[in-house]
């Protein structure tokens, strides 16, 4: 795939399926997703091995779902299903029993694998042992593990400087693995640690870090179930964390409301039948959303504001019944400089921009006005966005303004995508480490850990163009597929002169490469990791700030395969050989004395052994949860942070595009072709657009489109998309990720967070050109 084809075979397709549209659904789960997600298991893994399995996934001891970041409740797990239908998917997709042999490789060149699309290549089957793609090589050969090894370590230590590797971390790695991969990673001399982060939560981590001191959320699952009310920005549910459905019920029951803010009417989001209920299972529903504001894209920061300003009316009318005088004088800074424009605010104009009608933002304000037990969660449909960061410190001073924080049923809840994606950066997978960390590092293993930052995504694929960056190592995910802009990043991957990644499942990163490619086979969170003769675990952090352990429970479809931290202390000694003052034999035999060296650098995690093996593991330190801010900036306070609000005027032929996840999907692994709440089956290469702009722009539904828009004077194209007419407001559209993201310029980023933004390109549309 390294010929004169400049963009991926998949960005071109010349035809389409037979798309199939329905009426989007009302309400998420029941039955059918059980039904679904059993079928699923059951084809790909024969039924006792996935049956099996799906009974202990979430169950204490059991394993954490490999599928998203949602906690599991501290007590009162459902026997029966502490699953979805997602989940249950993803444990199909890497408990599959299909793999992928040398003589696969040998009958399949790699141009041939780039001609299938990403469903065909990720349903081919676990990668069984390590291959490796010689220079001008056209299939992938099967080498052994020492002479990988070998390759790779003589490959970094023929750079002219550390820095001209960079190592990539997908958010599935075990906390043991992220901090082992880091200290190899930081001993060989570099912070070029990029990871799926910088183009997730990273606007979150930038916005909470900078004001409150930690980059975290402050809720715990209880607190939804004393909540006066919840809003959910920018997040799906439904979909991408359907265990979530089960809390906002409990929450409803006990007499939450909840608010929904999305250009789309997610399923999800309106109501939910519960299959670990009788009712669930009999089609009743539980009605979720109490007031849904149809937001435009990108119009929450205007919403946000114009919610203040009637608040501060509401404020003036009865004063020290809406805001918390009380807290914002004692725990905040700032209040008075933020609340002199908020005076000033003019709320027909806000409500304009926000498009969502001024009688649905009072009622907004009506609904909160008198509560202050009020979380706000939020996901990519917030942090995707050039003013990503400064959305989330307005979400912050909304809380500010109400005293929703530090406090039961209150605070804000930044809901992670990937299952142990927060555990990788409190394991110090992060490119702009602090200082504080690197010393403690250095303090505890004895060598000098580099200080300067090293790249993110962006930079690390910007380097890559450059030549500044001639190897690549991912710990898992699919950089390619995953990352902005795919036609430049190709072209950025191609001249590497090595990739190597670490992976359970074929992708197209393995597809488009180097000069030479390796790809390492690993377990997954499923699969039995016995080491010595013994049964190992390893731990997870999820998005509430909880470790846990997880013990997969599947025998591994090939002995060749190894654990990831058995990956990385394996290339350590390669690569550092008698530099290195680690005992790296010692990492690879025992998670333990990872562990115990993880307790010795990481605050939060003392006794770390002790308390990962009580059920239901430990929740980590986290300040502003208990009412106490760290930031020596503020002196120890939370502050109200001055945002802007800035509107581009768009052509009259413009559109905003979104790019979102389909319900068969786990970001770039794709599950099937239907996306069944939204009505969408068997096609992906779909744009959801308003009924009006349709024919105001002289289409119809079912025309074939291409997508393109100028920045930075290229044209980029996303061809052959099909219009399909949805509930979406006038001028924005939906495509899904990753067909969007040839639209996404490498420069289109959130402003302090580098963060890519998916969830707001312009473009234009015009019928396809075959
Ligand atoms: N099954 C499944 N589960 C997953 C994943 C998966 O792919 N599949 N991915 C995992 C990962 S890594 C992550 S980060 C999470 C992602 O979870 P989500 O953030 O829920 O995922 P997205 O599909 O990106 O959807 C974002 C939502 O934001 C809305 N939106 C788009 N633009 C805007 C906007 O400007 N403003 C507002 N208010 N809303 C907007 C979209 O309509 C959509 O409902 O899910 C995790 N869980
Ligand atoms: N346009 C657009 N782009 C986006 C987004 C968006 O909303 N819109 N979302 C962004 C977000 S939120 C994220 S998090 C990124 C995701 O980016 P990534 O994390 O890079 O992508 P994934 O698709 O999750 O990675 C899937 C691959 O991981 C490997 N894998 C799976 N399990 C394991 C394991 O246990 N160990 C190892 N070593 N490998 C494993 C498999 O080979 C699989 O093919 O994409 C981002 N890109
Ligand atoms: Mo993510």
């Amino acid at each position: 795939m390294n010929d004169e084809n400049e963009q991926p075979a998949a960005l071109n397709p010349e035809e389409l399926r037979h798309l199939k549209v329905t009426e989007p659904k009302k309400w998420a789960a029941g039955m059918p997703a059980v039904a679904a997600a059993l079928k699923d298991i059951f084809e790909e893994t024969g039924a006792t091995r996935g049956a099996g399995a799906l009974f202990t996934m979430n169950q204490k001891g059991g394993f954490d779902c490999p599928s998203c970041a949602w906690p599991d409740p501290d007590d009162d797990r459902s026997p029966l299903a502490e699953y979805c239908e997602n989940g249950a998917k993803a444990l199909a997709e890497e408990a599959t029993t299909k793999k992928l042999t040398p003589e696969f490789f040998a009958q399949n060149s790699i141009t041939d694998l780039a001609r299938l699309d990403d469903m065909e290549i990720g349903k081919k089957g676990r990668i069984a042992q390590p291959m490796y793609l010689p220079k001008g090589g056209t299939h992938y050969l099967p080498i052994t593990w020492h002479d990988a090894f070998r390759k790779i370590g003589d490959k970094l230590n023929a750079l002219a400087s550390p820095n001209e590797a960079a190592f990539y971390t997908s958010g599935r790695t075990s906390n043991e693995a992220s901090f082992i991969y880091q200290l190899f990673v930081r001993e060989y001399g570099t912070n070029n640690l990029p990871d799926c982060s910088n183009m997730c939560h990273e606007s979150s981590g930038v916005a909470l870090g900078e004001t409150i001191g930690i980059g975290k959320g402050t809720v715990t699952l209880n607190d939804f179930y004393s909540a006066d009310v919840i809003i959910i920005m920018g997040q799906n549910p439904g979909t991408n964390h359907p265990r979530m459905l089960t809390a906002l019920e409990k929450a409803k029951k006990k007499g939450s409301k909840i608010i929904a803010i999305n250009p789309l009417h997610e399923a999800g989001l309106m109501a939910f039948k519960n299959p670990q209920t009788v009712k669930g299972v009999m089609g009743f529903s539980t009605q979720l959303a109490d007031l849904y504001l149809q937001v435009q894209i990108n119009g929450d920061m205007a919403l946000l504001k114009a919610l203040e300003k009637l608040l501060y009316d509401a404020e003036q009318q009865e004063p020290g019944k809406v805001f918390d005088r009380e807290f914002i004088a004692n725990t905040t800074v700032g209040y008075d400089e933020f609340i002199d424009r908020v005076k000033n605010f003019n709320v027909d104009a806000l409500c304009a921009a926000a498009g969502v009608p001024v009688e649905q933002v009072r009622q907004a304000a009506e609904m909160i006005k008198h509560k202050s037990k009020i979380i706000i969660c939020w996901a990519m449909g917030i942090t995707q966005h050039k003013n990503g960061v400064e959305t989330i410190k307005e979400i912050l001073n909304l809380v500010l303004l109400k005293g929703s924080i530090g406090k039961a049923g209150a605070g804000l809840c930044p809901v992670r995508g990937h299952s142990n994606v927060q555990g990788n950066r409190t394991m110090l997978i992060w490119d702009k480490p602090k200082k504080k960390q690197l010393d403690r590092l250095k303090e505890v293993f004895g060598f000098t850990p580099p200080y300067e930052p090293g790249y993110d995504v962006v930079e690390a694929i910007k380097a890559m163009h450059e030549g500044k960056l001639k190897v690549f190592f991912a710990m898992g995910g699919n950089f390619l597929s995953a990352t902005p802009d795919t036609a430049f990043t190709a072209r950025a991957m191609r001249k590497l002169e090595m990739n190597v990644q670490v992976s359970t499942k074929l992708n197209r990163s393995h597809l488009v490469h180097g000069l030479e490619a390796l790809i390492l086979p690993t377990l997954s969170r499923s699969d039995k990791d016995i080491v010595n003769g013994e049964d190992q675990f390893i731990s997870c952090e999820n998005s509430m700030g909880v470790v846990q352990s997880s013990k997969g429970i599947l025998e591994p479809i090939s002995k060749e395969l190894l654990n990831e931290t058995q990956i990385i202390c394996e290339l350590a000694k390669a690569t550092l050989s008698n530099r290195t003052v680690i005992d790296w034999d010692k990492y690879a035999n025992s998670y333990d004395a990872v562990r115990d060296a993880i307790a010795q650098v990481i605050p939060g995690f003392e006794n770390y052994n002790q308390r990962i093996r009580l059920p239901g593991g430990f929740y980590l330190p986290n300040g502003p949860r208990e009412g106490k801010y760290e930031s020596a900036k503020f002196k120890d306070k939370a502050p109200f942070s001055i945002t802007q609000l800035t509107v581009k005027q768009m052509a009259d032929n413009e559109y905003m595009m979104t790019t979102i996840r389909s319900h068969d999907q786990f970001n770039t692994t794709i599950y099937g072709l239907h996306d069944r709440y939204r009505g969408i089956h068997n096609e992906r290469r779909v744009i959801f657009m308003n009924p009006q702009d349709i024919t105001e722009a002289g289409f119809s539904a079912g025309d074939q489109v291409d997508l393109f828009n100028h920045y930075d004077g290229i044209e980029r194209v996303a061809r052959l998309f099909i219009i399909v007419p949805y509930d979406i407001p006038k001028r924005n559209t939906a495509t899904y990720y990753p067909e969007g993201n040839v639209l996404v310029p490498i420069n289109s980023v959130d402003d302090k967070s580098n963060c890519p933004t998916s969830k707001l390109v312009f473009i234009k549309i015009r019928k396809h050109q075959g």
